[in-house]
């Protein structure tokens, strides 16, 4: 007997079927940020990373073109088990050499190679409209700005990232989720709190009066609890992201680093799905703030995953990961958080749903936590390492190994 053979009469025994968990994983898509492999720079303009977020560290290698990313994409993804999907930020746009436009004029053609390469790679393309690192994002803010001209501007971009969403579903023939996410906000106590949002919700209003195909295209908007330098009112806020999303038959996201410190995701899911007929999530790994660390197989981890996969809810969320850190290989980072998600996820799967519900139910509380505990400890890996061979990448650390050898023959040659 092999050791999933064995690991698998062990999950048997609980009534789990293991090669149906690792079935239903494989084909679980999780949208992988391109951002994690430039630090959040993209290729649309030169100026720092605003917008309240930041990214730390300085380890060599950052990819500098978009060739490079998609080579750096592209090696990271063998490495990752399971149907991946391209995300992309519209500051990765695509100019021809002396060509450039503004975000509000962006157009399809500028995202041309992305959208070969995603052929190239079989995968299909999530979106976001960047409202972050540009001068037209001002110190009120974007979609909620006071200024006309400004507001106005970062409609333009909306729309017009709409009809990009548009053009990457038809040509993968996959879904996009479009993401909007805006830092807007204020660092001191604000004298309105109110107008800001009022403009915000026309703003979203006007972008999405937009026509668009609502089968392929999914609009998300995802809230934020503070930001730096934005830290006594953020504009869309949870309740203003959750009611917006509920008013407009859009999709909520929730990103698991935007609520404070001792509230979990994990216990919001339940009642978006109640409410929501799609959910989508951004993962990440808050450490004391909203600080963006590699994802990892911990605790929240699971709990999300469990959520989802107890509530049957895989093909009703979109799960994207969502984090940046730039002080170690930024390739192993995201492998690493993608690897982490995809364990969760089958750690969920290979849980006797039905018999914890039913201990629950039932009040057999003492008998559900020492279930729980005894799950821990059975043979995972051993799952985990059969699901990595079925997907034909490396099992164990030895995806470690071809990060170690891409970075000295690649990323140390970079200047
Ligand atoms: C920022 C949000 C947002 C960004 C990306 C780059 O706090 O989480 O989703 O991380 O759009
Ligand atoms: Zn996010």
């Amino acid at each position: 007997m092999t050791r999933y053979e064995e690991a698998k009469a062990i999950y048997q025994a609980i009534g789990v079927d293991t090669d149906a968990a690792i079935e239903t994983l494989k084909h679980t898509e999780i949208a992988l940020h391109c951002w994690q492999g430039d630090d959040v720079t993209g290729f649309d303009q030169d100026g720092p990373l605003t917008g309240g977020i930041q990214v730390t560290g300085n380890y060599p290698g950052k990819a500098r073109t978009p060739e490079e990313l998609m080579q750096d994409y592209e090696t990271a993804i063998k490495l990752i088990p399971g149907t991946t999907k391209l995300n992309l930020h519209a500051c990765y746009a695509i100019f021809e050499e002396g060509e450039w436009v503004d975000r509000n004029r962006l157009e399809p053609k500028h995202f041309e190679k992305w959208v070969a390469f995603a052929k190239k790679l079989g995968v299909g393309i999530d979106f976001n409209p960047t409202f972050f690192s540009h001068a037209m994002q001002k110190a009120d803010g974007t979609l909620s700005s006071a200024d006309e001209t400004v507001r106005r501007f970062w409609i333009e971009h909306g729309i017009a990232c709409l009809k990009i969403a548009e053009y990457f579903a038809k040509e993968t023939g996959k879904p996009t989720v479009i993401n909007f996410w805006m830092p807007d906000g204020m660092k001191d106590i604000p004298a309105d709190r109110y107008a800001p949002r009022a403009r915000m919700k026309a703003s979203l209003d006007e972008i999405l009066a937009t026509p668009y195909d609502k089968t392929l295209v999914f609009p998300t908007l995802e809230s934020k609890v503070f930001g730096i330098g934005l830290e006594s009112y953020t504009v869309v806020s949870a309740e203003f992201a959750l009611t917006y999303a509920k008013a407009n038959n859009i999709t909520p996201l929730v990103d698991n680093g935007h609520y404070h410190p001792t509230e979990l995701v994990s216990d919001k899911l339940s009642s978006l799905y109640l409410f929501s007929d799609r959910v989508a999530l951004h993962v990440t790994r808050p450490v004391r703030w909203d600080s963006d660390h590699v994802v990892i197989f911990d605790d929240e981890t699971r709990e999300i995953a469990k959520e989802i996969v107890f509530r049957g809810a895989l093909d009703r969320t979109f799960i994207a990961l969502d984090y940046f850190d730039g002080s170690i290989n930024r390739i192993a980072a995201w492998v690493l958080g993608a690897r982490s998600i995809r364990k969760a996820l089958l750690a969920a799967l290979l849980s006797p749903v039905e018999r914890l519900k039913a201990l629950q139910e039932t009040g057999n509380t003492t008998e559900l936590l020492m279930l729980s505990e005894e799950l821990k400890t059975l043979p995972f890996g051993d799952i985990w390492n059969e699901y990595c061979k079925v997907c034909g990448v490396p099992t164990g650390e030895a995806w470690y190994q071809e990060v170690k050898t891409y970075e000295n023959e690649v990323l140390m040659k970079r200047g």
